[in-house]
């Protein structure tokens, strides 16, 4: 809460010498800030502060990958009453790293020269990025880590110059990253919102409050969900789905300003379901009724001229997305969730919060998106889920009414390195980031 209301009036001694459009700025074109070449980059690594070293983590080590999330699980986000804090498991990380084409040099770790420990790390992988109509191999950054006890002293800006140029050097010049807190700039500022799966945990641990005149039975009724999914033809999604969930969800996708491109093997490596890491479900007509359907193949084009034509979520109207998967049956419908839990601080009952966050979902050819994401809740509940969090981004708003999401306090806010263009509302923003 307090990030949010930063305003921008406090200087920024490192960002305000970085390629990002100042917090004043309402910047209208759709380029670079700045434009170098790979020659003109430092070809040895920054400077550190006697006693440390850089390190470059192997995340396919099981070793080292131990030491990321020890430094993680201890000194990573935390709330801003400090109750929890992110449980990012040795798998998910794993998963979140070594996403196709991963550089193991972007895997930016700081070690004390003594004792050899891991005490800070930022990462990033490559993805393809739309940005207003224009396609980018990217970096996105996430994990971002400085050991507690080394706070404030100017460390996080030697991680992020660090890995700039370790991206740069590899002729890529733009990022695109998340954070609770505002720093110049945010292309947009998105909320939280959180669906109780289980009252009684969550009433518990103080993540959840019962409103005036709420008692606990009423809302845990209230909160009720149907036993098992309620659309025909849900089931998990396999490896015979990936070709056609990555056409539906690339022609989704198109529908927002900022949004990723998916490679078949990328929609494998980020969406086959992971068991405790990332949970996938598709609809799926059988080959028969589909031909009586005859639903036409998905359709990028029309929905690529809605992006540029700047209609966002307005495009959700644009006719039904199918695609045929590798069976012969048509997949009308996706929907997928991450589990990521939190450490319970300081609680004599509970130590984690399990929580399922909100990824792709697209809601195809005769499927209605609330039924779709009633279904994820379920079955994000039949996992053992304590909660359901989603931000409102894409058509997310949509369906928190009537599917009774709340709005947390968490405001996130999206960021792109190096690239100047007209802020968005969270309904342009169609990336979703661990
Ligand atoms: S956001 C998660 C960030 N991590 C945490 O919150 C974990 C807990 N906190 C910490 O570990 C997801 C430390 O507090 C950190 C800061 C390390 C956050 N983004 O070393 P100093 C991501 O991983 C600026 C951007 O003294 P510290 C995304 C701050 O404004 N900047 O602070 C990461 C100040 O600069 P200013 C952040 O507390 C994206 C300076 O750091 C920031 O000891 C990174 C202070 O440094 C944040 N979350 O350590 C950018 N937090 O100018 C990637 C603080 O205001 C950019 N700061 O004086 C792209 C790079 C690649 C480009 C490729 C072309």
């Amino acid at each position: 809460r307090a990030a949010a209301k930063d305003t921008g009036a406090r200087a920024h001694g490192f960002w305000d010498k970085q390629p990002v459009p100042k917090l004043a700025e309402k910047p209208d074109q759709n380029e670079p800030i700045e434009t170098k070449t790979v020659a003109d980059v430092r070809a040895t690594p920054y400077k550190l502060p006697p006693g440390f070293s850089w390190s470059s983590v192997d995340v396919a080590d099981e070793k080292q990958l131990g030491e990321l999330y020890d430094l993680l699980a201890k000194n990573y986000v935390e709330d801003d009453d400090a109750m929890f804090r992110f449980d990012y498991k040795p798998e998910f990380l794993r998963w979140a790293l070594t996403a196709p084409g991963y550089y193991k040099d972007w895997m930016v770790g700081v070690r004390h020269a003594s004792t050899g420990d891991l005490c800070a790390f930022i990462s990033g992988i490559p993805v393809h990025t739309h940005v207003r109509g224009k396609e980018m191999s990217m970096c996105e950054i996430n994990f971002l880590c400085v050991h507690k006890e080394l706070r404030s002293k100017r460390l996080a800006p030697k991680l992020i110059k660090e890995v700039t140029r370790r991206v740069n050097l590899r002729d890529i010049w733009q990022a695109v990253y998340t954070a609770g807190v505002v720093v110049p700039s945010p292309v947009a500022d998105c909320r939280y919102f959180h669906r109780t799966l289980n009252a009684r945990k969550l009433l518990e641990i103080g993540f959840t409050r019962l409103g005036p005149r709420m008692t606990q039975l009423r809302f845990e009724r209230l909160q009720k969900l149907a036993p098992e999914p309620v659309i025909e033809g849900w089931r998990p999604m396999a490896k015979h789905d990936i070709s056609a969930v990555a056409k539906l969800l690339n022609a989704h996708l198109a529908k927002f300003a900022l949004h990723l491109r998916f490679s078949d093997e990328e929609v494998r490596h980020w969406l086959l379901p992971r068991e405790g890491v990332v949970s996938a479900y598709v609809v799926a007509r059988p080959k028969a009724a589909a031909d009586a359907a005859a639903a036409p193949e998905a359709a990028p084009a029309a929905a690529a001229a809605a992006a540029s034509s700047g209609a966002g979520a307005a495009a959700a109207a644009a006719p039904g997305l199918s695609a045929t998967n590798d069976k012969g049956e048509t997949i009308v419908g996706f929907a997928s969730y991450y589990l990521l839990p939190s450490t319970v601080l300081r609680h004599a009952k509970h130590s984690d919060l399990k929580a399922a966050y909100s990824y792709y979902n697209v809601a195809g050819e005769g499927v209605d998106l609330t039924r779709l994401m009633e279904c994820s809740l379920i079955a994000a509940r039949n996992e053992g889920m304590d909660v359901f969090n989603a931000l409102h981004l894409m058509q997310n708003e949509t369906f928190f009414k009537e599917l009774k999401f709340g709005p947390g306090d968490g405001t996130l806010h999206y960021y792109l390195y190096n690239w100047k263009c007209a802020k968005m509302k969270p309904s342009d923003v169609g990336i979703v980031l661990l």
